[in-house]
């Protein structure tokens, strides 16, 4: 049952309905639209003329809706890449392989805080910005919108820059939000810089804080991993706010399809470290790629996903979706896609690019441990034939593997090398380990005082050491993880990789005609 908080009785001509309703109701807000087809449900209880009806209105909605001022948020993405490395940075240039990737990933917009902004309430209008390097100019428009509330989403990698940025907006009296992967890790160090700071999933905190912020009674700290009525059931999510984006600024877009991996890996800092694994019901990623369609008719998907293919069953459901869509898309995934005949046909068949995979490493001894159940280590004597089925559907396998295990030695960039050149992959990414904060291997190297600094947030680009390898000095695993940066991506093996793609891309053609 509806309230009825005021009756109003008025005329108007059929073509001005909205500017004499407006008009007559003095409304600053557009109202809900189940209240203006109540209305026009009222309207034909009505006598008729031909050019003006004469009508009843009862109004529903509760009295707040209608008289709340409206209120802004500006949500900021601190986007782009980062390498601090200069030597590799300038080799990286010359590099064709690892330009081409780092060009696509650069674009992605942040799915965060599009997601938060589908959250929203309609009292509350929403600015989505991304920051890459900015400028005076670029801050001044921030100021410009005069909002309520300006919230960042915070990586490691940017994490001082977003704290610069916090500082010099809440000199001007602005309330400043900070949620994200890096303050989930770290939330007291980020209190030092904002009036809010987010632990966890967002959705249903950013609600909640929203509601606060009106009320007067914003919190200091909300957080889904303390508090578990914050954490997010995805059968509520909401699709990403796609609109909000200028779509051509853009190559590729995100959608995640689930959240968090049950394999915890120690190093692992994506949104495992948020989140328990789950997924998203088939039906709403359907309107979250029909919304994508809306908005861009030839996109590329890229999944934001952690590892998509854990549940089988449900994978197969969402491969099925796919399918019926001519969209290109990418995803990360372990290699237990492999040893599921029907899942690669499925993928073969929906238009799956790629799928991105972490080997890791090429020394079965870095394995050991790795994740809880030792299920990488298990998986190691399958790689190669892994690789080769998976690439025998059609679908690209772009492998990775991370340099600076305590179990390795210069042999093992030699055989990294040979590795990749001999499991026939098509593309390839090698990255430095990186203890970001909050992960088990964090705090074993800063148990062991093998961190080069205490904090070193800036230099979590994957690319950066960041503390004391075992077997190496800095300075040596900086020159070997460059000297075979520039071997993996070199012309030679980027063209020999981009034959072997092609001939991916054969089999593909030769068993979808099957
Ligand atoms: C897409 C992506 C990017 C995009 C967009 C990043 C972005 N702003 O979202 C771009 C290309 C810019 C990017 C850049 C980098 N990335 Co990146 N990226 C990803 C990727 C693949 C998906 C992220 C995603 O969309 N997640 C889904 C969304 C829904 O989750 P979310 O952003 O965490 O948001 C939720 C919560 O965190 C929270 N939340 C987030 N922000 C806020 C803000 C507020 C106010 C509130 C209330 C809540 C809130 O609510 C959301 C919903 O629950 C992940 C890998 C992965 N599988 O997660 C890596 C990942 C995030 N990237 C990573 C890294 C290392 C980088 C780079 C350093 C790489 C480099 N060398 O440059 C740079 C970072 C530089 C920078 N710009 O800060 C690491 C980050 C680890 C960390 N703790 O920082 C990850 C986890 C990959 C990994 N290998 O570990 N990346
Ligand atoms: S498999 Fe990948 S996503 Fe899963 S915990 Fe390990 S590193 Fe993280």
């Amino acid at each position: 049952m509806h309230k009825i908080e005021s009756l109003c009785i008025f005329t108007f001509n059929a073509k001005s309905f909205n500017l004499a309703f407006f008009k007559t109701t003095k409304l600053k807000t557009k109202p809900k639209s189940s209240w203006l087809v109540l209305t026009r449900k009222s309207a034909d209880f009505l006598p008729r003329t031909i050019h003006s009806y004469t009508l009843c209105l009862i109004t529903q909605n509760n009295k707040k809706q209608m008289t709340s001022r409206k209120y802004k948020a500006v949500l900021i993405s601190m986007s782009g890449v980062r390498v601090y490395n200069k030597k590799l940075l300038e080799l990286g240039l010359t590099l064709p392989g690892f330009v081409d990737r780092s060009e696509v990933i650069a674009s992605l917009p942040s799915l965060g805080l599009l997601t938060l902004a589908s959250h929203t309430p309609k009292n509350w209008d929403i600015v989505y910005i991304e920051l890459d390097d900015y400028n005076d100019n670029d801050l001044n428009k921030i100021i410009i919108e005069k909002p309520d509330i300006i919230a960042f989403s915070s990586l490691t990698a940017r994490i001082y820059e977003t704290y610069e940025l916090a500082t010099f907006f809440k000199k001007q009296n602005f309330k400043i939000i900070i949620g994200g992967l890096h303050t989930s890790a770290l939330p007291r160090e980020a209190m030092k810089y904002a009036d809010t700071v987010i632990q966890g999933e967002g959705e249903k905190i950013w609600v909640q804080l929203l509601l606060d912020y009106e009320e007067g009674k914003l919190k200091s700290f909300y957080s889904s991993l303390l508090n578990s009525n914050y954490s997010f059931d995805l059968n509520n999510s909401k699709t990403p706010k796609y609109e909000l984006l200028d779509i051509s600024k853009y190559n590729r877009l995100t959608i995640q399809t689930t959240r968090g991996c049950p394999l915890h890996c120690n190093f692992c800092a994506a949104s495992r470290t948020i989140s328990s694994y789950k997924k998203k019901p088939i039906h709403l990623i359907e309107k979250e790629l029909n919304k994508i369609l809306e908005v861009w008719d030839k996109p590329f998907i890229e999944l934001a996903d952690d590892n998509t293919f854990v549940d089988k069953k449900w994978s197969k459901e969402l491969l099925k979706l796919f399918g019926k869509y001519n969209i290109k898309w990418f995803t990360e995934t372990d290699i237990s896609i492999a040893y599921d005949d029907e899942l690669l046909e499925l993928l073969a068949k929906s238009n799956c690019a790629q799928v991105l995979i972490g080997f890791e490493t090429s020394n079965s001894e870095g394995l050991k441990g790795l994740d809880r159940n030792n299920w990488k280590y298990q998986q190691y004597d399958n790689y190669i034939n892994a690789i080769e089925k998976i690439q025998s559907y059609g679908i690209s396998v772009n492998g990775c593997f991370i340099l600076g295990f305590d179990t390795d030695t210069k042999e093992t960039f030699i055989e990294t090398e040979q590795f990749i050149t001999k499991s026939g992959l098509s593309e390839v990414q090698i990255t430095l380990l990186t203890p970001f904060p909050g992960t088990d291997l964090y705090h074993q190297l800063k148990k062991e005082k093998r961190l080069l600094k205490s904090e070193y947030w800036d230099k979590c680009t994957l690319f950066d050491v960041t503390f004391q390898p075992k077997n190496f000095t800095v300075l040596e695993l900086e020159n070997l993880f460059q000297n075979l940066m520039s071997k993996i991506y070199s012309p030679e093996s980027v063209l020999k990789r981009r034959s072997t793609f092609k001939q991916v891309l054969r089999n593909k053609i030769t068993y979808n005609k099957k």
